[in-house]
């Protein structure tokens, strides 16, 4: 079945209430919701495209955005949604991997995009600008307000998500249209959608947490979206009292709670707060309930897996704790030799159900090899069920995330693979070996930093390298904090010792 027609049975019948309203004050209705996305899809469809085709989009949050995804999933093609701070480099990579038939760019990148989209043979460029403007707006304007959607089998894929990888190569995790409906299925009953929710939607669109956990809820349920381009605290103190639901990750709540204009009135209509992406720190669930009487809700999932635990809605939500996992999804945690941990035994999490992706697009090798032999998924995540945090004791059922197998820094909730930042920067003239890791940082979770060893004889400057990689990659990657050494710290086999690194400069 379709994703398309799942979140359209939630749509209202009262076609002319509100569907979308921006922070700038434009209203949208679901009629006009429904009729523009018919027009996209009309627009897609006429292009020709063969079956399974990829239309990849690197645009600004809009309304607009959102009805091209919808678009694409009613005329059944593959939604890629990459992130804005992509530069030329990164897109080069993701269109040249991905093949998309269609690439829509916001008219700035035009030229940049066009240029790589020629050399890749994709066969057409489109913009999409804010403000409803850019040639994929034009061109759809006179297509029909009428589209059928496409039927699909439970297995086709209805999206790719591009997820960093531990060898530099990003991979493309492939969902179908069956792993997003549950998933949207599940989340919608778990989290007790109810008439009259209104979410504040404040997230990028690009990934698996704005696009599929916090739209496919409020759609499902037929709720209004109270529509933010981007985090900005001020903004989301002035819209909190009309809303009822936020999702957020934990920088948003770091912010909230930093800003004296955040009282609790401001919370009093609000009925559920959700956590996830990154760890959300004890210090901030407790100072959040002082501050509001809200207890936020942490969760737990991935792009490959989309949503796969949760604390409850009803019962406890417990610091320190994602919760349990949610109905449908089996979780494992497994021990060094291959058996399942006992409570408070830390092990890595393995996890299977209808939500976990179909594979790495165009990677079978590591697609296997993050397979076990009976078919469980293997996340990367280190965890223990129950055991004790700061807080108290976690009930047996609940799981606690204690860290990563995979060398992962969460900055702001962006995944971050090292090898990447070192690859870019072992390319500098002057350089001779680098090491990234993540420190601790109150605002953003971790964030990246670099030890690098000059070549003998140069002069190297760690503001300058920072100028340097941020023309190369998108910023949010480059290091905020680089020093100098004469040499990396090495175990007995000659492997950099980055916990000593993280211990030396965590502070
Ligand atoms: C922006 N910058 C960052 C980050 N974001 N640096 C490190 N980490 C970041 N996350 C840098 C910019 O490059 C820029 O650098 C400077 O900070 C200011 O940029 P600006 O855009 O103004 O930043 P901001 O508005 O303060 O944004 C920070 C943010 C944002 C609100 C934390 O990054 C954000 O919305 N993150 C959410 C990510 C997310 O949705 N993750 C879900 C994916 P310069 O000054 O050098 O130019 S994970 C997922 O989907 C899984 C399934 C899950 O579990 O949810
Ligand atoms: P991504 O690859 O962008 O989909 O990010 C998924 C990763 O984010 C997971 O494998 C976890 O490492 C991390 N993550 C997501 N939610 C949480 C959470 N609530 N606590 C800790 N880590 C999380």
């Amino acid at each position: 079945m379709n994703l398309y027609s799942v979140l359209e049975g939630g749509f209202p019948c009262e076609k002319n209430t509100i569907a979308i309203e921006t922070h700038e004050g434009y209203l949208y209705t679901w009629k006009e919701l429904e009729s523009t996305v018919n027009r996209y899809a009309n627009f897609l469809t006429d292009l020709g495209l063969p079956v399974g085709a990829r239309i990849a989009t690197q645009i600004d949050k809009s309304p607009e955005a959102l009805f091209l995804y919808l678009a694409t999933l009613k005329a059944g093609f593959v939604y890629l949604p990459l992130n804005t701070a992509y530069q030329a480099a990164e897109m080069r990579y993701f269109i040249g991997d991905a093949r998309p038939s269609v690439v829509v760019c916001s008219p700035e990148n035009l030229h940049i995009i066009h240029e790589i989209a020629q050399q890749n043979a994709v066969e057409h460029v489109f913009t999409l600008g804010m403000n409803r403007d850019g040639s994929f707006v034009q061109r759809s304007c006179s297509c029909s307000e009428d589209f059928e959607t496409v039927h699909r089998q439970d297995d086709d894929l209805a999206a790719l998500i591009y997820t960093s990888g531990t060898t530099g190569r990003s991979k493309g995790a492939m969902l179908s249209h069956a792993n997003l409906i549950s998933n949207a299925q599940v989340l919608h009953q778990f989290w007790k959608w109810q008439s009259g929710d209104v979410l504040l939607h404040t997230l990028p669109i690009f990934h698996v947490h704005g696009l599929f956990v916090a739209c496919h809820g409020a759609l499902l349920n037929g709720s209004k979206m109270i529509w933010l381009p981007k985090f900005d605290v001020q903004h989301l103190i002035r819209h909190l009292p009309q809303a009822t639901v936020l999702m957020g990750i934990p920088t948003f709540y770091v912010r909230l709670l930093a800003e004296p204009s955040f009282t609790c009135d401001i919370t009093s209509n609000m009925r559920l707060f959700i956590s996830g992406s990154a760890p959300l720190l004890t210090e901030t669930f407790n100072a959040f309930k002082e501050k509001t009487g809200h207890t936020i809700l942490e969760r737990y999932g991935m792009s490959e897996t989309i949503m796969l635990v949760s604390n409850p809605y009803d019962g406890d939500r417990v610091a320190g704790s994602v919760g349990i996992p949610l109905p449908g999804t089996e979780l494992r945690i497994m021990n060094e030799v291959g058996k399942p941990c006992k409570v408070n035994e830390v092990g890595n999490i393995e996890v299977k159900g209808p939500n976990v992706f179909k594979g790495y697009w165009n990677m079978p090798e590591k697609t296997k090899e993050d397979f076990t032999a009976d078919g469980w998924f293997k996340t990367g995540d280190m965890g223990r069920w129950g055991g004790q945090t700061s807080a108290g004791a976690v009930p047996d059922n609940y799981l606690c995330i204690v860290g990563r197998s995979r060398d992962l820094i969460i900055s702001g909730g962006y995944n971050i693979y090292p090898k990447e930042i070192e690859s870019y920067l072992d390319e500098l003239s002057g350089v001779a070996e680098s090491a990234v890791f993540g420190v601790p940082h109150t605002d953003l979770g971790e964030a990246v930093m670099a030890v690098i060893v000059p070549k003998p004889g140069f002069n190297l400057r760690a503001d300058e390298i920072i100028r340097s990689m941020n023309q190369k990659i998108a910023r949010f990657k480059v290091p905020k904090r680089i020093e100098l050494v004469d040499e990396l710290p090495r175990n007995a086999m000659g492997k950099v010792q980055k916990n000593l690194l993280r211990q030396q400069y965590s502070g």
